[in-house]
């Protein structure tokens, strides 16, 4: 008998492709269930055996970002914009399915947070790292993992998939661009933005995916939030953000 899975994966992975969310990764909820502690399973309807697709992005997220943040001033001023673009993004393209689906976002705090670097290893999207990193094999620690949607129809046969082993054959000079980070504070979001540097220079350690490096504002902004970013790549002055956006 035919799969319907395939399909319906395509159904959700090209408008989000479109928008710059160009990862997708289907795999059996039921992987996912059953590698995490209890607080991080997401809904089955009833049977593990249902489809689940991880999606995230490269570097082809920002472009498609500033764009819309250009059309849609609204999108710019909201507090946390690529939450906000991710969020739409993906709901568009979910509604658009006959299918039952839910939806967790990275972003989403407990108790609907996600173990999303677990969904990509258990889906064969990348491998998770000593670094606390999930490394793809062709773009590397230069990856974005943004939700898991799981739909109401049999997902993909067998055993989870095996991530490549990326980290395997490694000098992982990773390891001590991790601890220099850590050195400088307690591994909090704040200390994040205050060190961003050194917490650059973690993912910078990586040999692989060097070519998909994000861009220097969209790492900058990725690392400090700092709105002024967002601010001088979209030109967007008081007066058109006075203006409504449909
Ligand atoms: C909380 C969080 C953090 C905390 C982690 C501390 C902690 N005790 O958990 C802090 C603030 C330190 C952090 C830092 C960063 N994070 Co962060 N973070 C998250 C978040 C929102 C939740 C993690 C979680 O609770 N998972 C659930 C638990 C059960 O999973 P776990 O497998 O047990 O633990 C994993 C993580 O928690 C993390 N972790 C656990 N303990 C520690 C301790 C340290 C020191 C670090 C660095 C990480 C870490 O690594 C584990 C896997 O190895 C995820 C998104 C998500 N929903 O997963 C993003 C996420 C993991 N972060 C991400 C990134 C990019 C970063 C930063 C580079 C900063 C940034 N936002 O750009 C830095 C540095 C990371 C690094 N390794 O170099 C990406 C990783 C992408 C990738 N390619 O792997 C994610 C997936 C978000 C995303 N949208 O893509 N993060
Ligand atoms: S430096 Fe090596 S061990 Fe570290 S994340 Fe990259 S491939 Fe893996």
């Amino acid at each position: 008998m035919c799969e319907v899975w395939p399909r319906v994966v395509e159904q959700v992975s090209v408008p989000c492709r479109n928008a710059g969310l160009d990862l997708a990764e289907p795999f059996q909820v039921g992987w996912y269930n059953r590698a995490v502690a209890a607080e991080y399973r997401v809904p089955d309807f009833g049977d593990p055996g249902r489809l689940a697709v991880l999606l995230g992005n490269t570097r082809a997220l920002w472009p498609r970002l500033v764009a819309t943040l250009r059309a849609r001033p609204s999108v710019a001023k909201d507090p946390n914009p690529i939450e906000r673009y991710v969020t739409e993004t993906v709901h568009s393209a979910l509604e658009r399915l006959s299918q039952r689906w839910e939806v967790r976002f990275a972003h989403e705090p407990p108790p609907r947070r996600i173990a999303v670097q677990r969904a990509a290893h258990v889906s064969g999207l990348a491998y998770l790292s000593p670094a606390h990193l999930s490394i793809h094999p062709e773009h590397g620690p230069w990856i974005s993992l943004r939700a898991v949607a799981v739909i109401d129809v049999a997902g993909p046969s067998g055993p989870p998939r095996e991530a490549v082993r990326t980290c395997a054959d490694c000098a992982r000079s990773c390891e001590a661009a991790l601890a220099r980070a850590l050195a400088l504070g307690t591994p909090e979001m704040k200390t994040v933005e205050e060190n961003w540097q050194a917490w650059l220079a973690v993912r910078d350690s990586c040999p692989i995916g060097r070519a998909s490096r994000f861009q220097e504002d969209h790492i900058r902004y990725g690392y400090t939030k700092d709105r002024e970013i967002l601010r001088r790549c979209t030109m967007i002055t008081s007066d058109e953000t006075r203006e409504s956006d449909s």
